[in-house]
């Protein structure tokens, strides 16, 4: 019964000797976590949707949200849905391939061209190879990926202007062995850290800068601690939403149509809400003072290539998934 709260066993404990028996339908109320701000895209559809499924269900399934890392950093949250304290949680396939290696492929640096790859390949068949992985993993991931976004390298200290500038430069990277290994290629000092730390890390200057969409950099206010915007585009990051499987196996058939649904339907909203916000956000941000600049991704790219980078993650991922990946993002070692 693992996700069930004391709650609900007790009220429904004090109410089934009332009830005929055919009206003692279990409710069930759910925790999903995760670490964007409250008024990012994800949060906003994922309180819709819980809305929608909690109308839909009757009251039967109920979800409470806990937006920007209220639960805890990304990686002990995933330990916390592992064994069940949290029933759902979005995070992205970097850090999830600290459990499941493949989660990370859509990350290989300067892959996808654009978000017309992205979609075909997480909605298509690199996606469904990644989500199998993650079953046998023993989680449930839900269909549809939500968009993080494609992400560009912030700094205090100076911008991003080609590869060579990267050389030394303290950056956090979320806790992940791509992100390290990628940056590590370029000759940086990556240090792994949580996204609920980032902004007192780059305030008090235990790293120089990060890399996040400029959505999260917007709305996690981290322009106040960071000056230079390099728009390198360097990956896209995406959340994989995934349930406890225990807890998501404790449902009815019948719920676990409408949460699904109603889930994949806010995943697909939230992708069309960044697509706007990021239209927008660059002037907000060079509003606020930040200074940009937009290198040219090729030198970067024939860096990681030289170095190795492509080859052996090829090599770590395996011929079959790296042909899917290069099916939609075109040859890359
Ligand atoms: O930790 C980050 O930088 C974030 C918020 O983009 C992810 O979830 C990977």
């Amino acid at each position: 019964m693992a996700g069930i709260t004391r709650r609900t066993l007790i009220g429904a404990a004090a109410t089934a000797s009332l009830l005929p028996r055919r009206a003692r339908a279990a409710s069930f109320a759910y925790k999903f976590a995760n670490n964007a701000p409250v008024d990012h895209p994800l949060n906003l559809r994922a309180r819709e949707a819980a809305k929608q499924i909690e109308q839909e269900s009757n009251g039967r399934l109920a979800i409470e949200i806990f937006p920007d890392s209220q639960l805890g950093g990304d990686t002990d949250v995933l330990s916390q849905l592992r064994s069940g304290g949290v029933e759902f949680f979005t995070l992205s396939g970097l850090i999830l391939a600290t459990l499941v290696p493949l989660a990370s492929i859509n990350g290989v640096g300067f892959a996808f061209r654009g978000y017309d790859q992205v979609w075909a390949a997480m909605d298509g068949e690199l996606g469904a190879f990644v989500r199998t992985a993650i079953a046998k993993a023993g989680l449930v991931a839900f269909e549809r990926i939500w968009d993080n976004g494609y992400r560009q390298i912030t700094s205090s200290t100076h911008p991003i202007t080609a590869p060579g500038d990267l050389k030394g430069f303290k950056i956090r990277v979320p806790v992940s062995p791509l992100w390290t290994s990628m940056f590590k290629a370029f000759g940086a000092s990556p240090a792994s850290i949580n996204f609920n730390e980032v902004y007192s890390a780059l305030q008090t200057g235990v790293v120089e800068g990060e890399e996040n969409p400029l959505t999260l950099i917007a709305l996690a206010k981290l322009y106040e601690v960071q000056k230079y915007c390099s728009l390198t585009g360097h990956m896209w990051d995406g959340f994989w939403l995934l349930a406890n499987p225990a807890a998501w196996d404790a449902l009815p058939k019948d719920l676990q149509e409408i949460a699904a649904r109603h889930w994949n339907a806010a995943a697909l909203a939230e992708r069309r809400d960044i697509a706007q916000l990021t239209a927008g956000v660059e002037g907000d941000l060079r509003r606020k003072g930040m200074i940009f600049n937009a290198p040219d991704a090729d030198a970067f790219r024939a860096t990681l290539k030289n170095a190795g980078f492509y080859a052996e993650w090829r090599g770590r991922y395996g011929a079959e998934a790296w042909a899917l990946l290069e099916k939609y993002a075109g040859g890359l070692a």
